[in-house]
């Protein structure tokens, strides 16, 4: 298949013959495919992706299906999504190198990656699910976002190479439509992919008729659309870092866009403010305060990491056409203020986005395992309804938490309230 033009989905069984002649996978796994194990482990909503093991080694395979797999071949997406997945990823690890599996081969005719086998990691949600923690999981990602936004913005790039890039991450505009409508729309009225638990209508009934937030909403969603500030993953929640006990990193960047500075931040601490919520269906009393402190901390502690780093980049890599040192530090002036604005604009958008995420997360079509698999619904109900009522709250004081600190005090506040 290499060089082929005609796309065609792999299936287990033709992997092997189909890929033998693409020399950075023989390289890795074994020059005979006869020796090849392949197996497909995909569970994500869109992709195929292989295990695919020799004598030499291993190395994942992931390729585009020409719909959403999730939902089958009713809704069509376009394989060109693949090729965006690949230059975020490409662009991430020049931003923050080692964050990213490595990439071995790129095939866009076949819409297929082929990329560094994570292994013994596991995704950051079945963790967070199982009660099992992270060393360093916290300066990871919030090293992880401040590097790709910052220098991936105007605060860094020079602003042709930024404004080219931007102009093709318009492209991946089926992607970015699925954010638009399943993130920020559907949540919001009674959209036909919507589902959510028995027993939540009394809170969904107060989400919809609360036109201040959904004009919030849209406000952010304009934001969305509108602010190119920096490339974002797109879509940086548990299920898209994967983890040993002491490293993390970071996969699945195909909803990559230009958009606001805090986007992936707020969706990332959304998710494990959903996963604290979680917690009372998965362990029992003995474990869950401290588990649930844990998860809190490691939002303190992302918020923490993202925020010192982003400092030492303004005050180290500010080459960009924004805040330019000629306006500060070389006549002599501190840039602080300007600097804790921006910080300040970047945690709001964070915060806005997030209680979108913990919103749609629990009402649209893609649901989060750390709810799904609560299988008593009169357990999952209560604690989504906290969940969604939280994400309420963040939506409309988002310009008042002020900090990491608030924003955990409201969670514990939640976590102990009764909504249904
Ligand atoms: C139809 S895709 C649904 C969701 O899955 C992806 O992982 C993204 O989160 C998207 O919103
Ligand atoms: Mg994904």
């Amino acid at each position: 298949m290499t060089g082929s033009t005609h796309y065609e989905a792999l299936t287990p069984e033709t992997l092997a013959d189909r890929l033998v002649g693409i020399e950075a996978i023989a390289a890795r796994v074994g020059a005979d495919a006869g020796t090849w194990r392949v197996m497909e482990v995909g569970d994500g909503n869109l992709n195929l992706v292989f295990i695919v093991g020799g004598p030499a080694g291993t190395v994942i395979v992931k390729q585009a299906l020409p719909y959403v797999r999730l939902v089958g071949d009713s809704w069509p997406l376009p394989l060109k999504r693949a090729f965006f997945e690949y230059q975020v990823l490409t662009r991430e690890a020049a931003r923050d190198p080692g964050s990213v599996p490595e990439v071995y081969h790129f095939d866009e005719a076949q819409a297929l990656i082929v990329m560094e086998f994570l292994a013994p990691h596991v995704i950051l949600r079945k963790k967070l699910i199982a009660g099992e923690t992270v060393a360093g999981l916290a300066e990871t990602l919030g090293n992880f976002c401040a590097r790709t936004a910052f220098r991936g913005s105007d605060l860094a790039m020079a602003t042709a190479e930024k404004k080219a890039d931007t102009a093709m991450f318009q492209g991946n505009v089926e992607l970015m439509a699925i954010t638009e409508n399943l993130v920020f729309t559907d949540p919001y009225f009674d959209a036909e992919r919507n589902h959510h638990t028995e027993g939540l209508d009394p809170v969904v009934a107060t989400l919809r008729a609360d036109v201040e937030m959904k004009a919030q909403v849209q406000h952010m969603l304009m934001a969305f659309t509108a602010n190119t500030e920096t490339l974002c993953h797109g879509d940086l929640h548990s299920g898209s870092a994967m983890c040993t006990d002491v490293e993390t990193k970071v996969i699945d960047p195909e909803f990559g866009f230009y958009g606001p500075m805090g986007f992936d931040f707020g969706m990332l601490i959304s998710n494990y403010v959903m996963a604290y919520f979680s917690q009372p269906g998965h362990r029992g009393a003995e474990d869950l305060a401290a588990y649930q402190d844990w998860i809190l901390g490691v939002i303190e502690d992302t918020v923490a990491a993202f925020e010192a780093e982003f400092t030492q980049l303004w005050n180290t890599e500010r080459t960009g056409i924004l805040y330019p040192k000629a306006l500060f530090e070389d006549q002599g002036q501190s840039s602080e203020t300007a600097l804790a604005g921006v910080l300040r604009h970047i945690w709001q958008d964070a915060v806005g986005i997030g209680g979108i995420e913990m919103h749609r997360r629990v009402l649209s079509l893609a649901h989060n395992a750390d709810f799904e698999q609560i299988e008593d619904v009169t357990v999952r109900a209560p604690l989504e309804a906290r969940n969604l009522m939280m994400g309420r709250e963040l939506i409309l004081r988002r310009g008042e938490i002020a900090d990491a600190r608030a924003l955990t005090d409201l969670a514990r506040k939640y976590n102990e309230e009764a909504f249904l």
